[in-house]
């Protein structure tokens, strides 16, 4: 009986995948052409693998007490890199994106810790040693305390700090490193710590929520000029990371649905890619930034899950609503299946003209029910943006492993390995094979056209 319903089961996801995703659907490897050196990753975050017990003293760490899970030690990351870096080895991943812990490299302010930086120095030597290039991020949404009681990005004259810190990183590991994120998110980390109240520092005051964007914006501008004027500057390649987060109504004439889809639209998509075509940052009530070039990266790091559709409802409490069309497929994320969605982010980031990296791209699946329709659908979309253009370095799957998902805990399972974390067990999924495939072809020949 549970074999038939199985199999049921998977004819049925099987026709969905062919009529939903008749365009964007990868039967083989094959099917899949990157460009020569093209790299194939996989990427976390620092406190989302490691927890408040490793990040301590941070917004973070301060802010999750008052959430209903906490992250605790997460998945040990920070004393296990090893063994993970060796299971990652054996997958055949060629990149690892991770971010290095300001908390942890400037626990008080002024004060660098060398034993911090020196185990990011091991990071990134035990990366190289296993051929994997280490990608790291600057600022993952984590901070110091001392920062965030400065008031954070919110208060311009704070970005000197971040720049600093920044520098000293840069300086220590740039001979080893190339691959540089500056911020992740800015208007995810905006969003929901300022306009939602969700994250860090977790306030709800749309005007501030502006000011907090156009000074993370600025922050990633005088960091990435300051980088590159540094040793190692020029051959590092340097970029922001944004998420591509278009909102859609779910029907075309309500009012209920569009307003609160152009306000969510401008903060979370539009400023910034204005920002990254024209140099110019034009924010609401005023708020405004010009950094009088359009050459503020080397590359862009595209995070993309996909569309947010609003749905008005009835219930006043909660006036609209994340949803999803009856022939969606939903991830365990209050959003669907949606490759068509990257396809039109990469073909708009296109108009940059610089190199694109996938920076994130994953399905939070605890049933590992759709993680294979997910990855097939999704490189499909990318084979396709690229057969049309665009200039796509890398891919890095978000993420190799489950970890903290922020406000939303434990619950969301995003890795390609599962992890028990009563036992601290890695276990490689099955719906991660497609992707072990992709990563095991590219690594015995080089896949290019
Ligand atoms: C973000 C972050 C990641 C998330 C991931 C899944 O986009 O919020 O960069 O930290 O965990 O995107 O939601």
């Amino acid at each position: 009986m549970k074999i038939i319903t199985k199999t049921l089961l998977n004819i049925s996801l099987l026709l969905i995948a062919a009529t939903l995703n008749a365009q964007f659907y990868a039967e083989s490897i094959n099917d899949i052409k990157v460009p020569k050196n093209f790299i194939w990753g996989t990427a976390l975050s620092e406190y989302q693998v490691s927890g408040a017990a490793y990040c301590r003293n941070s917004n973070w760490s301060d802010f999750e007490t008052t959430l209903p899970e906490r992250s605790g030690d997460a998945c040990q990351f920070w004393q296990r890199y090893k063994d993970d870096i060796a299971l990652m080895k054996q997958m055949g991943v060629q990149s690892l994106r991770f971010s290095v812990e300001w908390c942890k490299i400037e626990p008080t302010e002024g004060k660098f810790d060398a034993d911090a930086l020196q185990h990011y120095v091991d990071v990134c030597d035990a990366l190289l040693q296993a051929n994997i290039t280490p990608m790291i991020t600057l600022h993952h949404f984590v901070h110091p305390s001392w920062f965030e009681q400065k008031d954070g990005f919110a208060d311009p004259a704070n970005i000197h700090y971040f720049e600093r810190y920044c520098a000293y990183v840069f300086e220590h590991l740039s001979d080893k490193v190339h691959l540089w994120c500056t911020i992740n998110e800015p208007t995810i980390f905006t969003f929901q710590g300022y306009a939602r109240g969700v994250f860090p520092p977790g306030r709800t005051n749309l005007i501030s929520a502006w000011h907090v964007l156009r000074n993370m914006i600025h922050a990633h501008t005088r960091v990435y000029h300051k980088l590159k004027g540094m040793k190692n500057g020029k051959d590092a390649q340097i970029g922001l990371v944004h998420q591509y987060l278009k909102f859609h109504s779910y029907t075309s004439w309500n009012p209920l649905e569009m307003i609160p889809g152009l306000l969510f639209n401008a903060l979370l998509n539009d400023s910034v890619m204005e920002f990254l075509k024209t140099g110019e940052f034009n924010g609401w009530f005023g708020v405004h930034y010009n950094a009088h070039t359009t050459k503020n990266n080397d590359f862009i790091g595209l995070n993309y899950y996909s569309r947010a559709t609003i749905k008005a409802s009835l219930d006043l409490s909660n006036p609209v609503d994340a949803a999803h069309y009856p022939d969606e497929i939903m991830t365990d994320m209050p959003y669907a299946i949606y490759p068509q969605g990257f396809y039109d982010a990469l073909i708009d980031l296109k108009a940059l003209r610089i190199p694109i990296y996938v920076t994130e791209n994953g399905i939070a699946d605890a049933k590992d029910e759709h993680r294979d329709l997910w990855i097939r659908s999704y490189l499909a979309a990318m084979d396709k943006a690229i057969a049309d253009g665009a200039d796509v370095r890398g891919y890095y799957y978000w993420s190799i492993m489950d970890n903290f998902e922020w406000d939303m805990g434990y619950e969301k399972k995003f890795g390609l390995i599962e992890v028990d974390r009563q036992t601290q067990e890695r276990k490689i999924r099955t719906g991660a094979q497609f992707y072990v495939a992709v990563l095991q072809n590219a690594l015995a020949n080089s896949n290019s056209i």
